[in-house]
């Protein structure tokens, strides 16, 4: 556990890390297993869109398609956060956030082949997946929707007094929407509870932070409405698990919302078809190199005595389940044409 709730008086003074618990190094310690949970999900995720990108280039998925590759850190370690009930939403680079929910990597896989087998029966791809199950609400297209959405999500927990609470996951561009400082004004006013993801990747499509944004300390985005913050490593998944524990202990206590602002990388272009000239080759190897969040959890293990044959070992396991979903999304049949008009509101 992180050092606790932030203290009043740091909110009171307007301190935006309003505590100073996940920045610790003794919070940044995981045990042998933590580590190796957090490097299975983190290599399913990059795996699974590795493939996802291949039989993209293959034509086997079309349409829209974001890859989350260099990010998978966040959403893991704000996943080992959360317990049964907790519920997630966030915007089209969602295939990271489905599997690390538990979401079946065949039925997102077929999901984007627009297979039968897939989440939504193939007729919403990659934008558009749900599960009831895992509590995961999508999966959506417009900037910044899963906003107000997810707040939404807060507000029925409110409402039903229940102590879940729910992940809004959105982009540095996204945080630049006005939808996004309604759904603070009201998840403050009425204390609900729900953390906001500001998972900061320094790029909104070919657009720089710099070039975007006023305020580019994404943490201090709630300050004029005492919604506390933080900016955290979001390449170490210690360090958002940490900082994830204090904000969902906080929410939980019903102290109202919190913001994390995850500063991390993707590696891919925006989607399949950016061309990525905005920024040099040199700038995404040095990450690559310096930060891999996979990288970082290898070496930690290595350093702790794990045999390489056992991290490889790891690394086929994920490569089966990987493959087989890639399997089922080619040979699961289409959905019949019948099927054009149902699941549809109309
Ligand atoms: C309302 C709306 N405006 C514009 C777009 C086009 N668009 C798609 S993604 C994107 C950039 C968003 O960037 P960011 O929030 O940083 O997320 P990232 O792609 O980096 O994960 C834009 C402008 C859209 N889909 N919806
Ligand atoms: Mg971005």
């Amino acid at each position: 556990m992180s050092s606790g709730k932030p203290t009043a008086a740091a909110k009171k003074a307007g301190s935006q890390d309003a505590g100073n618990g996940a920045r610790h190094p003794n919070n940044l310690k995981f045990t042998k297993e933590q580590e190796l949970e957090a490097l299975r999900m983190m290599l399913l995720i990059r795996r699974f869109e590795e493939k996802a990108g291949q039989l993209y280039g293959m034509g086997a998925i079309g349409g829209f398609c974001h890859l989350y590759i260099g990010q998978e850190a966040v959403v893991v370690g704000v996943q080992m956060t959360l317990k049964q009930g907790d519920q997630i939403i966030t915007g089209y680079r969602d295939h990271g956030h489905m599997l690390a929910t538990g979401m079946d990597a065949k039925g997102v896989m077929a999901e984007l082949t627009g297979r039968r087998g897939g989440y939504s029966h193939g007729k919403g791809g990659s934008m558009h997946m749900f599960s009831k199950e895992k509590n995961f609400f999508g999966g959506h297209g417009i900037v910044g929707a899963q906003v107000p959405l997810g707040t939404g999500l807060a507000f029925a927990n409110r409402y039903r007094g229940n102590d879940n609470v729910s992940v809004a996951y959105f982009g540095d561009g996204a945080a630049n929407q006005g939808q996004v400082y309604e759904s603070f004004n009201m998840a403050e006013l009425w204390k609900l509870p729900v953390i906001y993801v500001i998972e900061n990747n320094r790029y909104a499509m070919g657009t720089s932070v710099t070039r975007s944004s006023a305020q580019t300390d994404f943490s201090k985005r709630g300050v004029s409405f005492n919604i506390p913050g933080e900016q955290v490593d979001g390449m170490d998944v210690r360090a958002v698990k940490a900082a994830a524990e204090k904000a969902v202990q906080w929410c939980r206590e019903g102290n109202g919302p919190y913001i994390l602002e995850m500063q991390t990388y993707r590696y891919r272009g925006h989607s399949m078809s950016d061309p990525a000239k905005y920024r040099t080759r040199e700038e995404v190897e040095k990450v690559r190199h310096d930060q891999d969040p996979i990288e970082q959890v290898r070496a930690r293990l290595l350093e702790a005595k794990v045999s390489e044959a056992e991290l490889k070992e790891i690394d086929a396991q994920v490569r089966e389940i990987v493959n087989a979903a890639a399997d089922f999304a080619q040979h699961d049949p289409e959905p019949d044409v019948s099927e054009l008009y149902t699941d549809i509101y109309r």
